[in-house]
């Protein structure tokens, strides 16, 4: 039997509304050394998006290192893989590796290349090894895959999506080389697919550029298991169980409260898929949003304010709850967010978000919500100002070459952030 636990998105050193999730993180990463040895694991795969930029805090480089030695005093047989996500740097997730391998860690940033500068499919391949040390599967860490990454592909065929086709299909190939009677195939990806579904907020910029969904076909039968990253909200991909995103181990965005956070764990016996379950995450810190449900008018938000429970004295400011406030303004209110601070003095959450909404223009139309530009995808930016400048909606040629540039100026630079 080989026990693999799979998750991804852990986005090390993020932000919510300027608030550091470090405190979460860690909790989520003691348990997880935790789960790991209640649940016997032999493998750890976490697909990607380890870090949230490309050039992440040291606090979050330190809490990547202190995982790692505390899951391997604790496992000190189990099997480590992490494979980059789209904001993870590539390189810089390598630069480490081979003292990480060293200690039995497999880290893939970049794509290998051999001399010739063609992808050197054989070193994406990583042997799992059960308790007793035998090698009873093998596992295709495949990164995300960013267009530059790609062989040039001739013909009709969609290039992004022809390309990682043939990087997967190069892997699955050595690997059916390598495969003895009786082993397991499992693969890594961060990806985004075709039927998966995608947050409201925090993964929209995904779609908004040219990046296309890629099908199940990628995956050839003859694989045990899939374990995706990329998208936040955790589910099988299609109808095939075999395919799966874990989700995110935190919520990433206010949307993303509700997600079940989890990872998964995958059992395997004589190279077949035995069984997969959800293990959930405990919540460190709670997010409450008044009203629950949609916009309140400010004198019943501030009449629930005061039904919040007290600040408890001694209490970790760290772990107290994020708190979103709904207002509708019927008229401005220059000085609400200090007011609603005011209110909230002595209660247990902190004010994370104040979202305003005010009457639209003219009586019968429906009231919208104020947004601030971090909230705004460049898509959304762009197409508001096509609206002020032209009069009318975004030329569909403009807003395809506006996507294509987009993605283009994020992989030419490996630092600007953004997406699932
Ligand atoms: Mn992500």
């Amino acid at each position: 039997m080989l026990r693999i636990l799979h998750t991804a998105d852990w986005h090390l050193g993020h932000t919510l509304h300027g608030v550091s999730r470090e405190v979460e993180h860690r909790a989520f990463l003691v348990w997880l050394v935790e789960c790991i040895a209640r649940e016997s694991i032999d493998v750890l795969l976490v697909a990607g998006d380890l870090f949230d930029s490309a050039n992440p805090p040291a606090s979050a480089m330190e809490l990547w290192y202190d995982f790692i030695a505390a899951a391997k005093a604790r496992a000190p047989a189990l099997n480590l893989i992490f494979v980059a996500g789209n904001h993870d740097s590539a390189a810089r997730l390598d630069a480490p590796c081979a003292l990480l391998r060293a200690f039995g860690v497999h880290v893939v940033g970049r794509l290998p290349r051999g001399e010739d500068g063609a992808i050197d499919a054989e070193r994406l391949l990583i042997p799992l090894r059960d308790a007793r040390g035998e090698t009873v599967a093998h596992c295709a860490a495949v990164p995300y895959i960013r267009p530059a990454d790609l062989p040039a592909v001739r013909g009709d065929a969609d290039p992004y999506i022809e390309g990682v086709r043939q990087v997967y299909a190069s892997v699955f190939r050595a690997a059916m080389s390598r495969r003895q009677l009786g082993q397991a195939l499992v693969a890594t990806g961060h990806l985004y697919m075709v039927d998966s579904a995608v947050s409201e907020l925090s993964e929209r910029r995904i779609l908004g550029g040219s990046q296309q969904a890629l099908p199940h076909t990628l995956f050839p039968r003859s694989l045990t298991y899939v374990a995706l990253g990329h998208m936040h909200l955790a589910q099988a991909v299609g109808a095939d169980e075999r395919i799966r995103y874990c989700g995110s181990p935190i919520p990433l965005a206010l949307d993303e409260e509700p997600y079940p956070h989890q990872v998964v764990v995958v059992e395997i016996d004589a190279g077949r898929l035995h069984r997969q379950r959800s293990v959930r995450v405990p919540r460190m810190v709670e997010i409450w949003r008044l009203p629950s449900d949609g916009y309140g008018r400010l004198e019943d938000v501030e009449a629930l304010i005061e039904s919040l429970p007290l600040l408890e004295v001694g209490r970790d400011d760290a772990t107290r709850p994020f708190l979103e406030l709904r207002v509708h303004l019927g008229q401005p209110e220059p000085a609400l967010r200090q007011r609603l601070a005011q209110r909230l003095e002595g209660r247990l959450p902190r004010l994370l978000k104040l979202s305003v909404s005010v009457p639209g223009p003219g009586d019968a139309a429906p009231a919208s919500p104020l947004r601030t530009l971090s909230e705004l995808s460049a898509e959304e930016v762009f197409e508001a100002r096509c609206r002020e400048q032209l009069q009318c909606e975004t030329p569909e040629a403009l807003r395809r070459a506006f996507g294509e540039l987009l993605v283009e100026i994020e992989n030419a630079t490996d630092v600007i952030s953004g997406g699932a």
